[in-house]
């Protein structure tokens, strides 16, 4: 029989890293925008036997015998990842968002096509060209940005630069945007320059299966996905397509890109789309939203000005240039965090610090929901974030502060005070 003792016994070392890092996360209050606490159930799922099996291949099509009830968990994930998005196809097996985006391309572009995708500076994602990422170095991007007076998507430069260059494809979603882009208005001028459209979906994905934020699957050709951030499921990625891209996504995925499915991950998968499928996760979803729109709303009350004025999903980014102009986002984050509040430094739209440095903060909520958070929690939290910043001198205050967050912290625990952090 394989050795059933218990990580405690086997790798104290690691086992006691692994309770470090759920007490990090119990201590410090979570605003990273992209994370989350998954339920119990989701470490089960994701730590159990099906990480010993190999299913190269689709279910029903595998290279390797044994794939039974890896076929069964695979059909059932994409089953129910289909019906929650109304999506004709769905992919369940990507790694993750990066290999999700890699999958997409490659389904459509060859390497030194043209794509049309927003400017990392501004808000989108490694993956949308980046020079130091494989899509900048395998594809020529083209970048749109956001209008520097209103800080938001600006079509007429998207309109220009998809007739200028006539990209193969459009990608739209993004990593630090926290407005509502125009999915209907993109999917016209992919029509066009005859452009494949696809939407990123990453940060957005989790909203969007509890019905609080437009579904872009219905406009776009393809639509790629992460599942750990507002989701709450494992972590990995995911794409979902129009039955004609079907196809070549499934090669793109396995074999062009990758290997043997993360069969433990999908399972995950397959539970995160199921309770996400539920009434309770839809009012997670509306709860996220408005608990980000009071957080910006008290920290631009608090005089740290919001970018575009607000939002309309879960994150939202702080500029502190007119706030503290000596104050750089490096060191609000890293001041934050030694004070219990963790999230990250974030470049601002024509931000005029590098982006190692930045003059801003990402701020989001699907964590603080999650564990329980409302408004009124969300008012102190956004009092909290800017009063630690403005007294980050004054050790009285900071005392007073700290003392504030911590019972707000004891109040909503991400969770239970006994648990590892690891199912035993
Ligand atoms: N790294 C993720 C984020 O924090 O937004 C995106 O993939």
């Amino acid at each position: 029989m394989t050795d059933m003792t218990s990580i405690e016994i086997l790798d104290p070392r690691l086992a006691e890293l692994i309770r470090k890092d759920v007490e990090r996360q119990r201590r410090n209050l979570q605003l990273i925008a992209s994370e989350n606490f998954v339920p119990y159930a989701m470490m089960q799922a994701a730590g159990s036997v099906l990480a010993n099996k190999y299913s190269e291949g689709y279910p029903g099509r595998r290279y390797y015998e044994g794939c039974r009830y890896v076929d069964e968990i695979e059909a059932l994930a994409i089953e129910r990842a289909k019906r929650l998005f109304g999506a004709d196809h769905a992919n369940v097996q990507p790694h993750s968002g990066s290999q999700a985006n890699m999958a997409a391309y490659l389904a459509v572009c060859e390497p030194g096509d043209t794509i049309l995708g927003m400017r990392l500076d501004q808000g989108g994602h490694l993956t949308h060209g980046s020079p130091v990422s494989f899509s900048g170095k395998l594809f020529d991007f083209v970048s749109y940005g956001v209008d520097p007076e209103t800080e938001r998507i600006d079509m007429d430069e998207v309109r220009r630069l998809a007739r200028q260059h006539r990209p193969k494809m459009i990608v739209v979603g993004y990593s630090a945007y926290s407005r509502i882009p125009d999915f209907a208005a993109f999917r016209e001028i992919a029509d066009e320059v005859g452009a494949v459209y696809l939407v990123d979906a990453a940060h957005i994905i989790g909203l969007i299966a509890g019905g609080a934020h437009p579904n872009p699957v219905e406009h776009a050709d393809i639509v790629t996905a992460t599942t750990h951030k507002a989701l709450r499921g494992p972590r990995g990625g995911l794409v979902l397509c129009k039955e004609r891209f079907a196809e070549a996504i499934d090669k793109a995925v396995f074999p062009l890109t990758q290997g043997g499915p993360i069969n433990h991950q999908i399972a995950g998968k397959a539970l995160a789309f199921e309770i996400a499928s539920r009434p309770e996760f839809a009012a997670y979803a509306t709860q996220v939203v408005r608990n980000a729109k009071v957080l910006a709303k008290t920290v631009a009350d608090g005089g740290i000005r919001v970018v575009s004025g607000g939002t309309d999903n879960h994150m939202f980014l702080a500029d502190l240039r007119q706030f503290d102009p000596e104050l750089t986002g490096k060191e609000a984050a890293a001041f934050l965090d030694e004070m219990g509040i963790t999230l990250n430094r974030n470049a601002i739209p024509f931000d005029p610090r590098s982006p190692f440095v930045t003059s801003g903060l990402r701020l989001g909520t699907p964590a603080v929901t999650t564990a329980g958070m409302k408004q009124e929690q969300m008012i102190l939290v956004g009092t909290l974030v800017v009063e630690m910043l403005r007294k980050r001198r004054d050790p009285e205050a900071l005392g007073q502060f700290r003392g504030a967050l911590v019972e707000l912290i004891d109040e909503f625990p991400a969770y239970p005070a006994d648990f590892p952090g690891y199912v035993g």
